[in-house]
Formats: structure tokens, C-alpha cells, sequence
């Protein structure tokens, strides 16, 4: 069925910390990305999101900052709010899940599925703090992984594995609140069972599903189907969140994963109110299409959870797609809003103002679409300055400056074309639907790179013809290839929409096509859209007066870099200094730690525990032989003794020592490192260097002549 109308929807961030590039790069910058193309090709979208304000995350930050929830909500609400619209996503509407609207949405939501029976009532046993006098759920219990044994999942989820957890599966579970141990307690609550969804899931996901969804996503729906589902409470002994409208649920909330994915609808409904339109259109009918743009840790919710409340309402459509990305690292560790490791929305957009569209393109250029990827900042400069700059910048700048100069703005007429010029011409038309089909495919990283193969394109078709040469000698040909190159141009302004919004506005003016009201040529290309692409005419016709260029990017300096890796390597610093887990207060140890002031240089790693260390098993050894490695300036092939064998390990030494002066030296050998191939050669262990004040690379030779072989290093 084709599509009359979209439903698109981004994860609602909690309100318990402002936005980062990890949420950025997994949601909100492809779902922007779709949204604008959609719109750009004239479909009609509403695209939802809003703050999730209720939930123990936010309780647990209130404490910790000393406020009250509705103060926390209040401050990262505006906050979210503000960042996102200067940062160009272009929501249709952003609520919040504390607006009265959800309340009542969510709420009805409840009483209807417990009117149809679609409830279990029960009283269980469940954890309780004796200390905090406060039942514990989700995030206020952590303890053991039952399922991968990591030691800091939550009561409602591992963010480790993944899993969905209830509290009193935890093992070893601990209070957040006071770290007492919890002890059970009886309590009544409402609960959704999964296992009467399992046909429905099966049939919906496992059978219509497997080709279209994303293979994390549907693989992550299939583990659970497959293991059993089992009833889920969906209410909570908690006093921040949205009160249990039924009979006995005085003193209970709604569990924040039962009332957030109603925000959408709700936030729906407030768009709806607005604008004029019938929200139900936009969630009851089946030629719309429903997607969720979520992280890989909501997987669960909006595939297995929400859809079954939708199934059991019975009004709803499902979604046709949940394009789930997986994680973003920061400069090699893990995104994390209490650690401080993040490069923080509103923090960026006042470091970098009016840069907005390359953080969009460095974040899409690595997107975590099929595995986690790492962001640097070095990578953040290379593709502003090799790409944006360079190829994209460039080319426009070129185009631009070029008409200006020979005909005063004005887009000269072409004459007869050659076959280069038919051939360019036909592979500009064809990327609108190669970009498209990317797109619509979810694929935001190859789409983006089709993209900048147009600028590509561009450049190399001005690189062959020359104006700037055949100006002296062939004013037609000079005419024809500007027709061309401005032909070009146009269609980046409208290409670049959905990835690059501002650079494309800027574009737009420039190439004055700007479509509205405001736009002032009356030309009929003022409006070009996105099928206007395809079409076999000019996108711009000759005697188009086109604006006086101004830089569409502009270098990012190695300072600028330099500044956001200290801020980083601060931030290492500061949590060095926390000691986890934190004592008592009063006994806080304030370490008066400073960075060390030459030497090294380089700050300490992240602490680790002596069973770690106890993991390396080094030993000493001594060199037995020596040699160049053909054809690498930096390795040296040794052969070490290591006291348990005779083996090789190949070293960067060569541009430090010559074979001949190491052989016969006392070593540290790390002896149980993974064997790797290094240019062909398998290396099995590592031997321990130093570097010198004055660079100088050293042996950690023991400095005992008799030490054995194979002796134990501790
Ligand atoms: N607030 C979780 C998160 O930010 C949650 C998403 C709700 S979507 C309905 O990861
Ligand atoms: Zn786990």
C-alpha cells in the first residue's frame, strides 16, 4: 500500500541530562534526515517527539542535585527544547510527558486495557528498601546481569546485554538510594502478560518482518520471542510519574515505559490541536505509515512492549519500521551522561556556532547503522577540511565565483553538448533516486556519501573542462560548461536539504531559488523541489540572476581540535577523582591530585583492579635473535626465550636499535597478548619500552643478571 501519510517518531529523551552526540548520531540526526526528505518530495509527515519527564531517572537526579522531579524536568526540558531547534531538527511538534494532554491520553490509555480485562492483578513480593523506606524499581535497584553477569544492570534492564529484567531478577541486587540490600515485601500491581502477545509478535515481526527490519533489530525481537515472554507489571510503587487511575492504585504510578510511547500520541494530539488536523489520521489509518527512530537499548520497548498495548487497544496501526542504530563511542570509550564523557549539543553549538551542519555530516558520515562506531574529533575536523571544504565548498565556491566574473551573475546559455556533457548530465539526473532509495532503506551513511559524490561529480567535470581555460579561446564552450556546473549546484542546493539543512539554505539564496513567499525571482525554478530533479529540462535557465557567493564551510582549525581534547582529557582527570563507589560523606578523600607536570605527560588511565592486573602475565626473557623485517622501516623480527618457549615477537624497534646491539639483552616479555599478524609475520607477546625525556626508547630490562627466564614479573 503506498503511503498517504507518515507517522515518524524519535526516541523522548529523558529529562535527567541535556542531549550528546550519541543521541544525536542515533536518532535524532537520521530521523531528521528521513523527516525533510519526506517532505521535500511532498509527502505529509508528522514528525513527533517530546521529554520523557517521568521515571526513576529523573527521582534519582533530583535527589542527587538536592531539587525537586518537576525543577529537574523543568531545566533539561528547555534545555532538550532549546538545542534541538538551533541544531535544525525540525520536529513538528515537541511535547512533554508532564503536559496535562498525556496525562489524560496515557491514563485513558490504562483504564481501557484494564476495562477489557487485558490486565493480571496481583500482589508479589518485591524489593524494597528498609533503610529509604521506598519500594525499588528499575533504576534504584542495580546488581548481577542474570543473563551476562554484568554488575551493573538496572532493575528494569541490563544496558550491557540488553535484556529486560525485572528488579527481583537481579542478583546481589543493592539500593541506589542508601546501598542497603533490599529485602521483599508484598505490594499489588498491574500486569501486562506478554506471553498472551506471543502468536501476534511471532506472526508480525518473525514472519512479515525478516526482510525489511534491520538484522539487530529484528535478531534482538526474535532472542526474546524465542526465549518466552512473561508478564510485565506496568505500574510502580513510586511518587513521581502519572497516578494508576483504577480502583487500589492509590499511592502508585504508571511505569514510565507504559506512559512514554503514549507520548507520542499524545504529542500527536497536541500537533493535531494546532494544526488543524485529525490526529487519528495519523495513528488509526492503515495507508499511514508508523516508524520509531530509537537507540539499540529501546529495541524491546517499541517492538515487543508497546506493540502489544497498541494490539490489545485494538485501534491502532503498528509500525511498519523500527530502524534501531547501534551505539556511538567518544574517542574510544563509552558515551556517558553521569561520567561527564560526551561532546555535550549545547556546549557544541556555542564552540561552534553556525556550524551545525558538520556536525550532522561527521555524525552521519559514522553512524552507528550496523555497529558501534567511535567519534573522534580528529575525524571530525578530517571531514570538514577534506570533505565539506574541499570537495563541497569548493566546488560551489568555484561555480559561484566563476559566473560572477564572466557573466555578472547571470546563468549563460548552453550550446551544443559533447558526450562528456551528456554523459555528467545523465548522471546528475539519476542521483535523486539513488540517494532516495538509500534513504528509504534507512541507509543514512550511504546516502550522505551519494551525496558528496555529486559535489565529486562536479568537481571533476569543472577539473576536465577548464573554464577558466577555454574563457580565452571558446566563449560557447565556456558558456556551455557554467550552464553545466550551475545545473550542478542546483541540484546539491536541493540534495543537501534533508543532510545539510542550513548549508542548503544558504545555497539556495545564493543560487536564488529559494522557494515561499519571500523568494524574490519570479522565475518558475523558485520553487524546484526534489522530483523536479529527474525532469529532463534546466534546473536554472539561462539569464537566472544568481547571488554574489559567500563561503558555504569554512577550515577548522587545529586549535579548535586541541581545545575539545583538553576538555575531554579535564574531564578524565575529574573522574579520576571520584571514587567509586563513593564513601560516606564526610569521609569524602579529597585527593589533591594535579596533572604531572612534564615528562610522560600523558594522564593516567582509567583505574583498574588487581585482578586485572593479574590477567598479564609477563616474564623475563632474553633476545636470542635479531633481524630487519623486509621491506619496514620500523620492525624488528626477534626471536626471545621467555623461560616456557622460544618465540617470535616482532617489534618496532628497527629505527631505534640495529639487530646486532640488542641481541643477548635481558626483557620484560608480555607473553600472553593475543598473537597478531604484523605484515605476515605472527608476533606472540610484546616486549615492555620506555620513552626517554628526549624520546629515546629504552628496554625495561630487570636490571639482575641472575633472573631466569620465564621468572614472573609482579
Ligand atoms: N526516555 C529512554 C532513553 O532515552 C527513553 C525513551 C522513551 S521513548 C518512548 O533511552
Ligand atoms: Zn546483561
Amino acid at each position: 500500500m503506498t503511503p498517504q501519510r507518515y507517522t515518524l517518531t524519535a526516541a523522548l529523551p529523558y529529562t535527567n541530562g541535556p542531549i550528546h552526540i550519541g543521541h544525536l548520531a542515533g536518532v535524532y540526526v537520521p530521523a531528521d534526515i528521513y523527516a525533510r526528505y519526506l517532505r521535500l518530495t511532498g509527502q505529509d509527515v508528522a514528525f513527533i517527539c517530546g521529554s520523557d519527564e517521568h521515571g526513576v531517572a529523573i527521582s534519582i537526579k533530583a535527589k542527587k542535585e538536592g531539587i525537586t522531579p518537576q525543577e529537574v524536568v523543568d531545566k533539561y526540558h528547555k534545555m532538550i527544547k532549546d538545542s534541538f531547534a538551533e541544531f535544525g531538527i525540525s520536529f513538528d511538534n515537541y511535547s512533554r510527558t508532564s503536559a496535562k494532554i498525556h496525562h489524560d491520553t496515557a491514563s485513558e490509555f490504562f483504564k481501557k486495557l484494564y476495562d477489557k480485562g487485558d490486565f493480571i492483578e496481583e500482589v508479589t513480593e518485591q524489593l524494597y528498601d528498609p533503610e529509604a523506606d521506598q519500594y525499588l524499581a528499575d533504576r534504584f535497584v542495580v546488581g548481577t546481569c542474570p543473563k551476562c553477569g554484568h554488575d551493573e544492570a538496572y532493575g528494569d534492564q541490563c544496558e550491557n546485554c540488553g535484556s529486560s529484567l525485572n528488579a527481583t531478577d537481579l542478583i546481589d541486587p543493592k539500593s541506589t538510594i542508601s546501598g542497603a540490600k533490599p529485602v521483599l515485601k508484598e505490594t499489588k500491581h498491574w500486569f501486562l502478560p506478554l506471553d498472551r502477545y506471543e502468536d501476534f509478535l511471532r506472526d508480525w515481526i518473525l514472519k512479515s518482518h525478516k526482510k525489511d527490519w534491520k538484522s539487530n533489530v529484528y535478531g534482538q525481537c526474535k532472542s526474546w520471542i524465542d526465549e518466552g515472554l512473561r508478564a510485565r507489571a506496568v505500574t510502580r510503587d513510586l511518587d513521581w510519574g502519572i497516578p494508576v487511575p483504577v480502583p487500589g492504585g492509590e499511592g502508585k504510578v504508571l511505569y514510565v515505559w507504559f506512559d512514554a510511547p503514549i507520548g507520542y500520541i499524545s504529542s500527536t494530539k497536541e500537533w493535531a490541536e494546532r494544526e488543524g488536523k485529525n490526529w487519528e489520521d495519523y495513528w488509526k489509518k492503515d495507508d499511514t505509515k508508523l516508524v520509531h527512530f530509537i537507540g539499540k537499548d529501546n529495541i524491546v520497548f517499541h517492538c515487543i512492549i508497546f506493540p502489544s498495548m497498541l494490539k490489545a487497544e485494538g485501534s491502532y496501526i503498528l509500525p511498519e519500521n523500527v530502524p534501531a542504530n547501534e551505539f556511538l563511542n567518544l574517542e574510544g570509550r563509552k558515551l556517558s551522561t553521569s561520567k561527564n564523557w560526551a561532546v555535550w549539543l549545547h556546549e557544541y553549538l556555542e564552540d561552534f556556532p553556525g556550524q551545525q551542519d558538520v556536525l550532522r555530516y561527521a555524525l552521519t558520515a559514522n553512524a552507528p547503522e550496523t555497529k558501534d562506531n567511535d567519534f573522534t574529533w580528529k575525524d571530525f575536523q578530517a571531514r570538514n577540511n577534506n570533505e565539506l571544504v574541499a570537495i563541497f565548498g569548493n566546488f560551489i565556491n568555484r561555480v559561484v565565483v566563476l559566473t560572477d566574473k564572466y557573466y555578472n551573475g547571470l546563468v549563460p546559455e548552453a550550446g551544443e553538448l559533447n558526450e562528456e556533457d551528456q554523459k555528467t548530465l545523465d548522471e546528475l539526473r539519476a542521483y535523486p533516486a539513488v540517494i532516495a532509495s538509500s534513504l528509504e532503506r534507512y541507509r543514512f551513511r550511504e546516502s550522505q556519501n551519494e551525496l558528496m559524490n555529486v559535489a565529486r561529480l562536479g568537481n571533476k567535470y569543472l577539473a576536465d573542462a577548464e573554464p577558466w581555460k577555454t574563457v580565452k579561446t571558446d566563449e560557447n564552450r565556456t558558456k556551455t560548461v557554467m550552464n553545466l556546473a550551475l545545473q550542478i549546484a542546483a541540484s546539491l542546493a536541493v540534495l543537501s536539504e534533508p543532510f545539510l539543512p542550513f548549508t542548503s539554505a544558504k545555497l539556495r539564496e545564493m543560487l536564488n531559488i529559494t522557494a515561499g513567499p519571500n523568494a524574490e525571482s519570479t522565475d518558475t525554478v523558485a520553487q524546484l523541489q526534489w522530483d523536479d530533479l529527474s525532469e529532463q529540462k534546466p534546473y536554472v535557465k539561462a539569464g537566472h540572476k544568481i547571488e554574489k557567493g559567500t563561503l558555504l564551510f569554512s577550515k577548522i582549525e587545529d586549535e579548535q581540535i586541541e581545545k575539545q581534547l583538553e576538555k575531554l582529557e579535564k574531564t578524565k582527570m575529574e573522574n579520576k577523582e571520584i571514587p567509586s563507589p563513593q564513601p560516606p560523606k564526610g569521609e569524602q578523600n579529597k585527593s589533591e591530585k594535579t596533572p604531572p607536570s612534564g615528562g610522560g605527560g600523558t594522564p593516567q588511565k582509567e583505574i583498574i583492579q588487581y585482578e586485572d592486573f593479574t590477567k598479564l602475565d609477563m616474564r623475563v626473557g632474553t633476545i636470542l635473535e635479531a633481524e630487519k623485517m623486509p621491506k619496514a622501516d620500523k620492525l624488528l623480527v626477534l626471536k626471545v626465550d621467555t623461560g616456557i618457549d622460544v618465540r617470535t615477537i616482532v617489534s618496532g624497534l628497527a629505527e631505534h636499535y640495529a639487530p646486532e646491539d640488542i641481541v643477548g639483552k635481558k626483557v620484560t616479555v608480555l607473553v600472553n597478548l593475543a598473537p597478531r599478524k604484523l605484515r605476515g609475520t605472527e608476533s606472540e607477546g610484546m616486549i615492555l619500552m620506555a620513552t626517554t625525556a628526549e624520546g629515546k626508547v629504552i628496554f625495561l630490562n630487570p636490571d639482575v643478571e641472575n633472573v631466569e627466564n620465564g621468572a614472573g614479573i609482579s
